[in-house]
């Protein structure tokens, strides 16, 4: 994925931050290995980034969100282990390389999974740079967007839902929820982070409903018209998995067009912040040509 600006340092600053806290814990030197390689110098960090952007907008400072944008990404790469595993989409590439568990065993990769839950939450609540009550906020809001009401609960509703009579609304339903409510906590850290009121959290709510769609819609085109050198990943999976997706509603030329029909929306919803949102403008259109 190509993003509008550098975001190398920040990428780099959440890898040493991780080192950093792997470094001081008691984990087994078994549960770090595994957790380095999938983690370290890998993945697009796009969280983690949009956190930073949103934080940005409000005024606040890369170094304030790097434990919970580290905390975000541990979630985040959790829920891709798990999701590559046999029982799930029994997947063997990802972030361009072995899968976790081909790399090392199945069980090895749930319990990285599992400890990078618990890390993420340590993270959050151990951060003295955050007010007690703004990181019970985060911490609260991390939990909701992430489990059974977010991304978990989506995942399940895409285990039972087949392309053929399944309605696109029960399709965005799931998306919005699998992959659009991590994108909510990133975007409405910021403004929580930075004190502000219900309006700005709102607004930076909506925005990441909208950029969980597009970022959606850009991973079902990946996996029609991408490489599995240039996504990192394998594709061509919807259709053999029978997965309910946008493309495999709408097909290619219609779901790109809906794509940039909430890429406008997405415009709008941030007006009100004028020139100082081009950066999470920017991020949004960058989606409408990743190939990875
Ligand atoms: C297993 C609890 C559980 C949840 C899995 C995220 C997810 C839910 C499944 C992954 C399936 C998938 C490909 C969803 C599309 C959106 C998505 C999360 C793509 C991968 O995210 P990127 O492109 O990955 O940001 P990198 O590797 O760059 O971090």
């Amino acid at each position: 994925m190509t993003l509008g600006k550098n975001y190398d340092s920040l990428r780099s600053e959440i890898d040493h931050l991780l080192i950093k806290k792997l470094n001081i814990s008691k984990f087994p030197e078994t549960l770090i290995e595994p957790i380095k390689y999938i983690f370290m110098n890998k993945g697009k960090k796009v969280r983690a980034i949009l956190l930073a952007e949103s934080s940005a907008l409000f005024g606040v400072e890369y170094a304030k969100i790097l434990h919970v944008a580290l905390a975000l990404e541990c979630i985040h790469t959790y829920s891709l282990i798990h999701d590559d595993l046999p029982a799930m989409d029994d997947d063997d590439y990802r972030r361009g390389e072995l899968t976790l568990h081909k790399k090392y065993n199945e069980a090895t990769a749930i319990l990285v999974g599992d400890a990078l839950i618990s890390l993420a939450f340590e993270l959050i609540s151990g951060d003295e740079g955050l007010s007690p009550e703004c990181r019970i906020r985060l911490i609260n809001n991390l939990a909701i967007y992430s489990g059974g009401n977010g991304m978990v609960g989506g995942q399940i509703l895409d285990l039972g839902l087949k392309p053929t009579g399944a309605s696109i609304e029960s399709i965005k339903k799931m998306q919005q929820m699998k992959t659009g409510d991590l994108f909510c906590f990133a975007f409405t850290a910021g403004p929580i982070i930075a004190g502000c009121g219900s309006d700005d959290v709102e607004k930076l709510f909506d925005f990441g409903k909208l950029f969980g769609l597009i970022f959606q819609i850009s991973d079902d085109l990946i996996d029609v018209e991408s490489t599995l050198a240039e996504a990192g990943k394998s594709v061509n999976k919807d259709q053999s998995m029978d997965k309910a997706t946008y493309v495999g509603h709408y097909g290619i030329t219609e779901a790109k067009k809906l794509m940039h029909t909430y890429i406008k929306e997405s415009k709008v919803v941030l007006e009100k912040y004028g020139s100082k949102a081009q950066p999470l403008l920017g991020l949004c259109d960058s989606l409408s040509n990743r190939r990875s």
